[in-house]
């Protein structure tokens, strides 16, 4: 209630003290917290409250009532101070006492909880999988030197293959490695068949970055050398990757293609699992998306890592995680995937 209301000209101004004492009274109990005690502050005790009005009013009383009047409105102002302080102490002693000072009806905050990478996620479904089938993880390092990232993966110096590479060359000789094939070759040196691992890592590329390709990028190899290892166990193991990966029903092809470390070579391709094969932008209206390269371990490889190339073979293949990951999720910039934008990540 506005104060103007409780003062109406017609009541005597001992009828308008008493008005609001029980006024005050009433009011005070419904007090709450701080906001709400000063509102009662202003409407009673400011300079422009209820009181101080009522003490303009003292002037238009008869003269002869004043002092009794002035007695009762100073009475009147000393117990509204009091109920106000106390009131005051007892919000302060609550407030002491840590009451929450929650608003219960706010909504509630929302709380993220992290996910992992997508490129994480896909990662750790290929080497699911893999491990699945008897691989072992194997790592190596990003600063390679020539020999492992080149030479002994049977790229010649004067080879078209090499020129094709673009390197991050630290010295004449120290680079970062363009893939994680060099890997393949410090396990062999330092192990004799069987060999069975695959290697997940960053490989750098020199390239002009665009939404397609990127200065690093993440790849899984793998490599299984043994006595007898067939072309028909690369198929079989590819094609139970794939089944599990992208789902039972894909269909498959193998395409004849060349890397100079494998011999022959060839890339896998599956139904697209965008268009289920009719043809779409993706898979470029052929149906068919590429999935990894592979082939049978070049017996020159063998040589170099002084493994007999008359008793062993084996097969080798390599995926791109990037280009799976952004087929998967349906991400068409492969930048997006190293910028860490926290609204991208949350999706996942
Ligand atoms: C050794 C012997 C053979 C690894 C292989 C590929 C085929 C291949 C690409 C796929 C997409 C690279 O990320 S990508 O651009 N890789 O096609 N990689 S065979 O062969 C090896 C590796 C090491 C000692």
């Amino acid at each position: 209630m506005e104060w103007g209301v409780l003062l109406r000209a017609s009541d005597s101004l001992t009828e308008e003290i008493e008005r609001v004492r029980q006024s005050a009274l009433s009011e005070i109990d419904s007090v709450r917290d701080a906001p709400g005690l000063d509102s009662f502050r202003i409407k009673y005790l400011s300079r422009k409250g209820a009181i101080a009005r009522l003490f303009d009013e003292l002037r238009n009383a008869p003269a002869s009532e004043r002092p009794v009047l002035g007695k009762k409105l100073n009475e009147l102002r000393s117990s509204i101070q009091l109920i106000f302080q106390q009131k005051e102490a007892s919000l302060g002693s609550l407030s002491d006492r840590k009451a929450p000072s929650i608003d219960l009806t706010l909504p509630g905050r929302q709380r993220w909880v992290g996910t992992k990478h997508p490129l994480t996620q896909t990662l750790e479904e290929i080497r699911r999988i893999f491990l699945g089938m008897g691989f072992r993880i194997a790592s190596g390092p990003e600063i390679e030197d020539d020999y492992h990232n080149f030479e002994a993966l049977n790229f010649s110096p004067d080879h078209p293959a090499r020129d094709m590479q673009d390197t991050f060359f630290i010295t004449e000789k120290v680079l970062l490695r363009t893939h994680t094939s060099p890997v393949q070759i410090r396990v062999m040196e330092s192990q004799k068949p069987p060999v069975r691992v695959i290697i997940p890592g960053r490989v750098y590329r020199n390239e002009a970055i665009s939404a397609r390709s990127y200065c690093l990028f993440h790849q899984v190899e793998g490599l299984y050398v043994d006595r007898g290892v067939t072309f028909s166990e690369l198929k079989g193991t590819l094609v139970s990757f794939a089944r599990q990966f992208y789902g039972s029903k894909i269909e498959y092809r193998f395409r004849p293609s060349y890397f100079p470390f494998t011999e022959p070579s060839a890339e896998m391709d599956i139904t697209c699992f965008l268009c289920s094969g009719k043809g779409c932008r993706v898979c470029k209206y052929t149906g068919w998306l590429e999935i990894l390269g592979c082939g049978m371990v070049h017996p020159a490889v063998y040589r170099f890592v002084g493994y007999d190339p008359e008793s062993c073979t084996g097969f080798a293949f390599g995926m791109g995680v990037d280009r799976i990951a952004m087929l998967r999720y349906g991400i068409d910039d492969i930048r997006i995937l190293y910028e860490n934008d926290i609204r991208f990540l949350r999706q996942f």
